[in-house]
């Protein structure tokens, strides 16, 4: 009986853990609409889904799918989908599945949920996920444009567009249970939010800068818990921003400006009773600019003035009798469009490092890391007492602020206490970069625990992790951090501190792709797309700044050519082909243009207008280099370029099967090509031009140098690096783009290494080791003239996040299956690195590589997410010599030998983890040699 009993007692178990196990088996996470978790009010009707597959098990693949999306919860919940019911479809696709359901009208709530079969069976459903479609029509906006097309007496509008903040608001009466509440907001340049008393979200800085008058961005709120049954009130506050940004100092024609703050709101009611109504901006709202905030300019500061506050202003029953008629006031212009990036948010709070007495009522405040995003206060006091807050990057040996760097930034926040009790403060409509901050007038001593530092970006998921057993590596990686983030800003501005703060293109061009490995950062570059395109003039040109805030028409091929490059990154890490098909004409068009206008009958393209940005110049205190050996040729980069441009437009015209484009212009390459190299190739000397490390690497990097030369073009630049630069850099924002996957994959990522270990000038290093926390403007940025000189600039990174991951952790996407379907892995491993631990969130799931040298031996933790399949290259003499998990690999499913090659075994294994050892041969050389040395 007892035997009996314990047999069935082993069969349930077994059964159970069978159950359980098969339930497990794969799990369905990260459900995304448009890439986004959970979207209110998205902009299209033909959304695009997306999920992960997260399993233990090795060598999932999905085999089907289907989707539901139904218009209630309680519809989805029982398996009814009534917006869309996909069936079951066979594929393997998990990413960017258009939504086929029924046409989707504004307003739409639609819930969905996926199941998906794979080569291990049938998983159960996802858990719901959520999207509600915005206003897609411009006749779905009843609300009203108000504000005041005018300043208020104590506003300056000629000097540092000085603005007070103008708060409107409104009383409304909500007379029955309430089902949903839907809140729509376009509050320029930028709005803070409130019903009844309450913030609406958490927004900050919203919302995201845009040409406004070619489109305006709203946001879109659920604010059924904020409406109560009865009175209720609303309050907005609207701050200049980059709609109102008149500065006397800069020329009329350089910079852009919109005209006064103004807002249009619409809230939608669904009462239970089957009623709706709407609540919209008009002529019947209050406002008034008599309020705290004195002043606000992002780069100027904010003066915020407590005694000025009203308590109750946003609450119902305010006596608002004081308070002026809103205006009715033109529209901005701009299409209205929902928000589709991530908004800006306090992302971090930071605890000062310290607080020190400069001199009387004089304090300077260290937050130990350099940073984008303002302060908040904690003081006690007597009414009328202010404090003044000034921030700078780096301090003066006398230790007051370094603020020569900023130009006339004035950065200064005032606060004046009201005198009653502990008060707390943060600005609303301002950002600093900085990491002192000097406080005078505040009462009493101010303390380390008195202050918060409060990290302001886009709230963009960070997806990738990176060390080495390098420490400057690893430091130069924290800076890169800090320094990409400090930058986000609803577009990718310059620099968070001076007075520029500039959504420059060529800072990115190929820094986004380093910087996806970092950051989920797909919605913010295709919102920064459109802003590109919306920019572009009717002939065709495409400025240096998007949205042109400041007017740079220059016309090069550098800066403008982020547009196709950003577009190009975004299919092949996040597999997103939309920017290039939207986008496809504008590229096409601008290429027309800049053929017309400078190419010459020869192919040469003449104009170019940075050059090789930034080389580090011969003399430490100069911006730009003067010596003509250091600078590359004006017509070598915007003709080099030019060809690039072609070779991408080809992959984006095969694409969409546009042949007779690709004909054409694979055509014309061949002619530039030829031509570039008739007038720029020494033949004798396998130089391009004056035979800067740019000036070769650019035709190596594009393809143009003829098979034969091509291993004594790479030894010229890796002679120029080691002899005449003694293993430094010598490149600036052009050169570095190509500069260390270059000297990898053609064989020398020892040169690399060396490059990026370097701890002297110039080199990141350097920065590093000079007290930077984050990156500088230029490589001599602490002795450099300081007009043109800041300390948070990302733009001199050129490729090295991708080289960290591509090539130092060896996680790279496949060009044919982008979005990391399939994955090529292959770290190097040179000498002097010991190990490399990344992980990278790709779109597929989680990929990691951790790889360690030891005792003679190259150790390979990976981990593949499901639905993918990856190429790993594992350091070796022989495939035999390879062990996985402390066996030999047998074939099989799992891990299939393909081929040896460059001295790696070379496998192909499906998802899941492993754990690879094999004798490590010699580490210093790991490239591809593409060229053979001479
Ligand atoms: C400066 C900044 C910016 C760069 C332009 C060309 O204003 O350094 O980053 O793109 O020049």
């Amino acid at each position: 009986m007892r035997k009996f009993c314990l047999s069935i007692f082993a069969v349930v178990a077994i059964a159970l853990l069978i159950a359980f196990q098969k339930k497990d088996a794969v799990q369905l996470v990260n459900l995304r609409c448009e890439m986004l978790l959970n979207p209110e009010g998205i902009e299209t009707k033909s959304p695009r889904l997306s999920w992960e597959l997260e399993s233990k098990e090795r060598n999932v693949e999905q085999t089907a799918y289907q989707v539901l999306v139904a218009s209630s919860e309680a519809k989805l919940k029982a398996g009814e989908g009534d917006l869309w019911n996909s069936g079951k479809v066979a594929s393997d696709r998990s990413i960017h599945i258009y939504y086929k359901g029924k046409p989707l009208a504004s307003r739409t709530n639609c819930f969905w949920k996926v199941k998906v079969w794979t080569n291990k069976g049938e998983c159960s459903w996802s858990e719901p996920a959520h999207w509600s479609v915005g206003l897609l029509k411009e006749s779905d906006w009843s609300a009203k444009w108000i504000g005041m097309d005018s300043a208020f007496a104590w506003d300056s509008v000629s000097k540092f567009a000085r603005l007070s903040a103008r708060y409107f608001r409104k009383e409304f009466n909500a007379p029955a249970q309430i089902k949903k509440a839907t809140l729509y907001i376009a509050g320029l340049g930028l709005y803070e939010l409130y019903i009844n008393g309450q913030r609406v979200g958490n927004h900050v800085l919203a919302p995201a800068p845009t040409e406004y008058s070619k489109t305006v961005k709203y946001n879109t709120f659920d604010v059924t818990a904020l409406v109560k049954v009865g009175g209720n009130a609303f309050g907005t506050v609207l701050g200049n921003g980059r709609f109102f940004t008149m500065r006397q100092n800069y020329k009329p024609q350089k910079w852009h400006t919109f005209g006064f703050p103004k807002m249009l709101l619409q809230l939608e009611v669904e009462y239970a009773d089957g009623r709706k109504m709407q609540i919209k901006s008009d002529e019947s709202w209050k406002m008034t600019a008599d309020g705290p905030i004195r002043t606000n300019n992002e780069y100027d500061g904010e003066e915020y003035d407590a005694t000025k506050e009203w308590p109750g202003w946003n609450t119902a029953g305010f006596n608002d009798g004081k308070w002026l008629q809103s205006q009715l006031v033109k529209a901005p212009g701009g299409k209205l469009e929902a928000q589709m990036n991530e908004p800006m948010r306090v992302v971090e709070n930071i605890q000062p490092a310290s607080v020190k007495q400069l001199k009387p009522r004089t304090f300077i405040m260290d937050m130990g890391q350099n940073m984008a995003g303002w302060v908040k206060m904690k003081v006690r006091g007597k009414k009328g007492e202010q404090v003044t807050l000034r921030f700078a990057e780096t301090l003066q040996n006398n230790g007051e602020l370094y603020v020569a760097n900023l130009r006339d930034a004035k950065v200064t926040d005032i606060y004046t206490l009201k005198g009653e009790g502990e008060e707390v403060w943060e600005p609303t409509f301002v950002y600093h970069g900085f990491r002192y901050v000097e406080i005078t007038g505040y009462p009493g001593t101010p303390t380390t625990k008195d202050f918060e530092g409060r990290v302001v970006n886009d709230d963009l998921k960070t997806i990738g992790t990176f060390e080495t057993s390098n420490s400057i590596i690893n430091q130069i990686f924290k800076n890169s951090f800090w320094g990409i983030r400090s930058n986000y800003k609803g577009m990718p501005v310059d620099c968070p501190q001076r007075n520029e703060r500039q959504p420059w293109l060529g800072d990115r061009s190929t820094g986004a792709y380093g910087e996806s490995f970092i950051f989920d950062n797909v919605k913010l570059y295709a919102k920064w797309l459109d802003d590109i395109h919306q920019s572009q003039t009717e002939e065709g040109s495409i400025p240096d700044v998007a949205p042109n805030f400041w007017y740079y028409y220059k016309d090069n091929m550098t800066w403008p050519g982020t547009y196709l490059m950003i577009a190009n990154t975004l299919y092949d890490q996040f597999g997103d082909k939309e920017p290039i098909v939207k986008h496809y004409n504008s590229m096409k068009k601008w290429l027309a243009y800049m053929r017309k206008k400078y190419m010459t009958a020869d192919y040469i393209v003449t104009k170019d207008s940075y050059g090789d940005w930034c080389v580090p110049p011969e003399s430490k205190e100069l911006i730009h280099s003067q010596d003509p050996a250091r600078k590359t040729d004006a017509q070598v980069i915007a003709t080099a370029y030019y060809y690039y441009m072609l070779q991408l437009m080809q992959r984006f015209a095969t694409m969409q099967n546009m042949s007779q484009d690709v004909k054409e212009y694979a055509a014309l390459s061949i002619k530039i090509k030829d031509e570039f190299n008739k007038k720029f190739f020494n033949r004798s000397t396998f130089q391009y031009s004056n035979n800067t490390v740019t000036a070769n690497l650019l035709p190596l990097s594009f393809g143009m140098v003829p098979e034969n030369a091509k291993a004594r073009v790479f030894q010229n630049v890796v002679d120029k690096i080691l002899i005449e630069n003694k293993g430094h850099i010598s490149t600036g924002v052009i050169g570095t783009q190509w500069l260390m996957r270059g000297l990898t994959t053609m064989g020398r990522p020892d040169v690399a290494y060396g490059i990026a270990a370097a701890k002297d000038y110039p080199s990141w290093g350097y920065m590093a080791e000079n007290g930077a926390t984050t990156i500088w403007e230029l490589w001599n940025g602490n002795t450099a003239n300081p007009s043109m000189n800041s300390g948070n600039h990302v733009m001199l990174l050129g490729d090295l996040i991708v080289w960290y991951y591509e090539n130092l952790a060896g996680i790279k996407s496949s060009k044919k299956f982008p979005g990391y379907k399939r994955i090529e892995m292959k770290p190097v491993t040179v000498d002097g690195l010991d190990y490399v631990k990344a992980s990278y969130q790709s779109i597929h799931g989680v990929i990691r590589s951790e790889w360690k040298k030891e005792g003679g031996q190259f150790i390979w933790n990976i981990t593949i997410p499901a639905n993918t399949k990856a190429e790993v290259h594992i350091p070796a003499n022989s495939k035999d010599d390879v062990r996985e998990g402390g066996r030999k690999i047998a074939a099989g499913a799992d891990i299939k030998f393909i081929r040896m090659e460059d001295g790696r075994a070379v496998f192909q294994v499906g998802s899941g983890s492993y754990a690879f050892v094999a004798p490590h041969p010699q580490s210093a050389k790991g490239g591809e040699r593409v060229a053979s040395r001479p």
